[in-house]
């Protein structure tokens, strides 16, 4: 294929990491910070004194002596303290108009946000406005509704868990559950369907584990770009000789083959570590006729083991003290043929009992997953048909075994556990009320779908964003723009200039924010913030850099200036617990007991870990038990043609979700462009076209136009496109019924020839 190559376009045959990531961080560092950067910044990323890094919520090693290398964590760095600024002049230059035909690379590119501004809709143009003025706007704004579920209060993971916590708290006081959070195009069918099946919706694992674990399964995630510093975990794992069993539709490098930037050894060698023992191209949404299959296997093992005089493969002490539910699952799994399975998982039935065999032959075993299997219109039936074969074996809550999340946003995680949620509990509320001396409202709201939904639908007219870039990450851009652009007030609190920002409402307000890296000074002095990562483990964090401009103000800070103009006779203390972030923390303290003794613990080195009931064998659950659930069917709609195509969207090693740092995606052989569509080779073969072919997606009255065909390790029947380009192809309706998350990755479609 070497030859017929398109621009841009060359298979990848190095391994993940190694020198190549260290040249990518050079440039990132000339590009964003200058010839004299000051890069003791990423000298300071997820050290215990440091900041935790906004890259990705995979833990740090407790003893962290030396510097974890990480490429995309050092992207995601330089693009915070890059030396670029968008400051008045540049809004006086660039009208709203011209600005949203920039790329999302550009506006972002273009530097940090310096003032607070207004869109002047005579001039067409953002201008600065002083923020006690923004503040007075916006709350004028917020009391002229009719009622305070007009308002959406959306949040993006990077917030802190101050912030997060003042968030909620402003907008139940205000009189509303209205909270769109990227958690709902994210891991919501983990916080819906594992609380059903293990009694809490996060993993059970701590990262000590994995030095126990016997073996690792990997399904749908891609950690040598999303995750980078787990390749130094399941490195060590695969030195250990533990397998690890990946589950991708794509072959994907950093699954392959990892070679260490810390390891001089390694580097000097190029001797790069293989990461995959066994690498399964189940296709795209075939994930729960997989895991179905597993069982299967596992069950037929297990009465064949028992037929003989073994003691089965099940663990059958575990099964009964601590379940409910296997006769169910067992008469599901047998009525479930191995002819559906295979033509679902696009797997043989040889490959997924090998599968099989690995799981049951490991007394402890890990199973990690990410985007891959939630993003789907059964994701909540994927993640809990993963804790049923969890559960058979006895996998969770036992040293060295159990459920890996692995979770998107740095802070996604701990944004939920201090009160970000659409759906609060009774007890919550009660403790919130008490706390504040508060009324909050208790009729359930809005997730990011039905937010933009009741925007699009016209009962919703207000929005303030958290962070985030919610019009871009939102499927349906066709129906999300339009609905920003019809409200009375849109905020945007944020770092850098996104799309959102450029949805102009009748009163639009960019309120810029400081970043995760920079000092936070306020009236007792310095704040730590603090995070929850991907393993519940609560710790501190606090910038050091100088602020991109001096009249930036922290998240908590602009939380409570709003909260003051909306609310002019709230009794709440906004003042004094911005002044002390201590106050915040006794508050949610106060509100969430887990957080006990919450200030003294945050101040010993790496934190503490949150209780999880399952990592002790104690189910949550309204009967106590862990419970193994039935999904009757194998796949997202048991209609469909299996001979036909389906579109994932996925994330390139260049972007961080909206953030497009660049147009290269190293690993997957990808440079200077983002129009490509990866297909297997006789998949496209078969509709009559080839490697490099100009080609349209086609889904239904849906077009993602001019792209060109690149034919890919992916398994038959699966394509591949980046987002956000590819969210025109999703309907704003087409998501899992039960968690709400959008079908990002379960997109029917057909490719054609471009006209
Ligand atoms: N550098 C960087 N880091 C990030 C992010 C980023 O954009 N850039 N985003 C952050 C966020 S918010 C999140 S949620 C995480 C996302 O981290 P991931 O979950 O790794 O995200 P995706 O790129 O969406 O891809 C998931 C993987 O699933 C595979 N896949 C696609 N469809 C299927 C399927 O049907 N079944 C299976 N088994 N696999 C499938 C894809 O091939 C891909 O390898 O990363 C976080 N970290
Ligand atoms: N098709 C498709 N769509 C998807 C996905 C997919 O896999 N496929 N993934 C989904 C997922 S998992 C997620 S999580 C969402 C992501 O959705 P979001 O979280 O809404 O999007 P981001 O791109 O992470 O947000 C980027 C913006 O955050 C702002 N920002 C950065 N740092 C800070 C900060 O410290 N404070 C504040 N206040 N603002 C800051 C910047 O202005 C930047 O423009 O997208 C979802 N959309
Ligand atoms: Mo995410």
């Amino acid at each position: 294929m070497a030859n017929d190559d398109p621009q841009g376009v060359k298979t990848y045959a190095g391994p993940a990491g190694g020198w190549g990531a260290l040249k990518a961080v050079a440039q990132a560092v000339r590009s964003q910070m200058g010839a004299s950067a000051d890069t003791r910044a990423l000298l300071q990323m997820n050290q215990p004194d440091g900041f935790d890094c906004p890259g990705c919520a995979w833990p740090d090693p407790k003893h962290t002596s030396s510097f974890e290398f990480c490429e995309n964590g050092a992207k995601a760095v330089t693009w915070e303290a890059t030396a670029k600024r968008v400051d008045p002049d540049f809004f006086a230059r660039h009208s709203v108009a011209e600005l949203f035909d920039w790329s999302d690379h550009a506006l972002e590119d273009a530097g940090r946000l310096t003032h607070p501004l207004r869109f002047d809709a005579d001039s067409g143009h953002f201008v600065p406005i002083a923020w006690d003025e923004a503040f007075v706007r916006i709350g004028a704004a917020m009391q002229a509704f009719d009622h305070p579920d007009r308002m959406e209060f959306y949040t993006s993971g990077r917030a802190s868990n101050e912030a997060a916590f003042l968030y909620q708290l402003m907008a139940r006081a205000f009189g509303t559950n209205n909270f769109p959070d990227c958690s709902n195009m994210c891991h919501e069918a983990t916080s819906v369907g594992l609380p059903k099946s293990i009694g809490v919706g996060k993993g059970t694992v701590t990262l000590e584990d994995f030095d126990h674990a016997d073996a690792i399964f990997c399904i749908g995630h891609n950690p040598g770009t999303n995750h980078p510093r787990m390749l130094t975990t399941l490195r060590e794992c695969s030195r250990r000789g533990a397998p690890i069993v990946v589950a991708n539709p794509l072959r994907e490098r950093g699954l392959e083959r990892f070679e260490a930037p810390q390891d001089p050894l390694e580097m000097l060698t190029l001797g790069a570590t293989p990461i995959a023992t066994a690498y399964h191209q189940v296709k795209v949404g075939g994930d729960t006729a997989m895991l179905k299959g597993m069982m299967k296997a596992l069950f037929a093992a297990d009465r064949a083991d028992l037929d003989t005089g073994g003691d089965g493969l099940l663990d059958r002490a575990f099964i009964a003290a601590h379940t409910t539910g296997i006769e169910a699952l067992q008469a599901d799994i047998a009525a479930t043929g191995w002819d559906v399975i295979e033509r679902r998982s696009g797997l043989t039935r040889a490959e997924i009992e090998s599968m099989a065999r690995t799981y049951w032959q490991s007394e402890r075993v890990i199973v990690c997953y990410g985007m891959g299997l939630t993003q789907h219109r059964h994701g909540t039936e994927n993640v809990q048909q993963l804790a049923n074969l969890m559960l058979l074996r006895g996998n969770v809550g036992k040293p060295g075994a159990g459920i890996c999340p692995l979770r998107g946003h740095s802070n996604v995680q701990g944004d939920r556990t201090v009160g970000i949620t659409e759906i609060p509990t009774e007890a919550f509320l009660e403790r919130l009320d008490r706390a504040f001396g508060i009324a909050a409202p208790r009729k359930h709201g809005h997730d990011a779908v039905a937010a933009v939904a009741a925007m699009r639908d016209g009962s919703a007219k207000g929005f303030i964003g958290l962070g985030g870039n919610l019009a871009v990450a939102m499927s349906d851009p066709q129906a999300a723009f339009p609905a920003f652009r019809s409200l009375d007030l849109s905020v945007q609190i944020c770092t850098k200039l996104n799309r959102t920002c450029l949805l102009t409402a009748r009163e639009s307000i960019i309120l810029p924010c400081l970043g995760r890296t920079e000092q936070d000074v306020q009236a007792t002095g310095v704040q730590a913030v603090t995070v929850e990562d991907s393993m519940s483990m609560v710790h501190a964090s606090r910038g050091r850099l100088k602020p991109a401009a001096p009249g930036l103000l922290s998240e908590p800070a602009i939380i409570a200036g709003i909260a003051r103009a909306a609310m002019p006779h709230s009794a709440i203390d906004w003042e004094g617990m911005v002044a002390n972030y201590d106050l915040i923390r006794d508050k949610i303290e106060a509100v969430f007991p887990d957080f006990f003794d919450f200030n003294a613990r945050i101040r010993t080195p790496g934190g503490f870990r949150l209780r999880v009931g399952a990592t002790n064998r104690e189910w949550d659950t309204p009967d106590g038990k862990a419970h193994f659930i039935v999904f009757p069917g194998t796949d997202e709609d048991e209609g469909r043609d299996d001979t036909a195509l389906t579109l994932t969207t996925i994330r390139s090693h260049d972007q961080y979700n909206t953030t497009i740092y660049g147009l290269n995606d190293r690993y997957r052989g990808i440079t200077g462009r983002r129009d490509v569509v990866f297909v297997h080779a006789e998949d496209l073969a078969a509709l009559g076209l080839a490697h490099g072919d100009r080609i349209d997606v086609v889904a239904g009255d849906r077009v993602l136009p001019g792209q060109t065909a690149v034919a890919y390790g992916i398994a038959r029947g699966s394509v591949a496109a980046y987002y956000p380009e590819a969210n025109r192809l999703i309907a704003l309706d087409d998501h899992d019924g039960r968690s709400g998350t959008p079908a990002y990755k379960s997109v029917a479609i057909t490719l054609r020839a471009a006209a």
